[in-house]
């Protein structure tokens, strides 16, 4: 059984996504970063950077309990746990690893930028949002003419396209059109099909 600390973003959800895809069996424990639950000293004993999501894996490495943060981590952790979700061959598993390290330090940082500036910041900063939107469009374009030649972002559907589907679901909060890059748009339509995605998309099952 896996504890999974997590909350209603996109971070959170990859990890819910990965979970219902590889059917292993979770728990869910909310953790309501609006109100600081992130930074109790149980959750921080877990994630020291007091951030969703962070799992333990009472069945980890020796059988013995094992905590993990960081989504990436999370989901290679979970890969390597199963067999699934990463090309078995290593060209195609670093290819793999390429998006998924494009999603961490590109996708998510850029296009939470713009989710701050646009919805919370305290004062508008037009500065902000051009510099973080340009680079969002950017990032768009790259996934753009990479899903153009291929169906997935790697050989095969794999954490690669999880980490990814669940920042892009978030494209109206970006002020992204799906119709400006149709090809992300036909890889968003398909994976939003998955059963799996539906289940780990709606976790926890608190308001958006
Ligand atoms: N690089 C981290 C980012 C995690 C992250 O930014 N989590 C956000 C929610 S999506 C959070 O917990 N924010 C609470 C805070 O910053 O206090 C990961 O991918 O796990």
């Amino acid at each position: 059984m896996i504890d999974l600390y997590t909350w209603s973003t996109p971070n959170g959800r990859k990890v819910s996504i990965a979970l219902e895809e590889l059917q292993l069996p979770y728990t869910v424990h909310p953790i309501d970063i609006g109100k600081g639950d992130q930074f109790t000293p149980e959750f921080v004993a877990i994630c020291p950077n007091s951030k969703i999501p962070a799992i333990v894996d009472q069945a980890g490495p020796d059988r013995k309990p094992f905590a993990l943060f960081e989504s990436g981590a999370i989901l290679l952790y979970l890969s390597y746990k199963t067999g699934k979700l990463l090309p078995r061959d290593p060209a195609e598993q670093f290819r793999v690893m390429q998006w998924l390290m494009f999603q961490m330090g590109g996708v998510g940082p850029m296009f939470g930028q713009v989710h701050h500036f646009v919805r919370a910041a305290k004062e508008p900063v037009p500065y902000a949002i051009e510099r973080y939107s340009k680079e969002t469009r950017r990032l768009y374009g790259v996934l753009n003419t990479h899903l153009d030649r291929q169906q997935y972002l790697g050989s095969e559907y794999s954490i690669a396209d999880v980490a990814t589907y669940p920042w892009v679901a978030r494209h109206e909060w970006h002020r992204v059109d799906l119709a400006d890059f149709p090809a992300v748009m036909r890889w968003f339509d398909e994976i939003g099909e998955r059963p799996a995605v539906k289940a780990g998309m709606a976790v926890p099952p608190v308001a958006k």
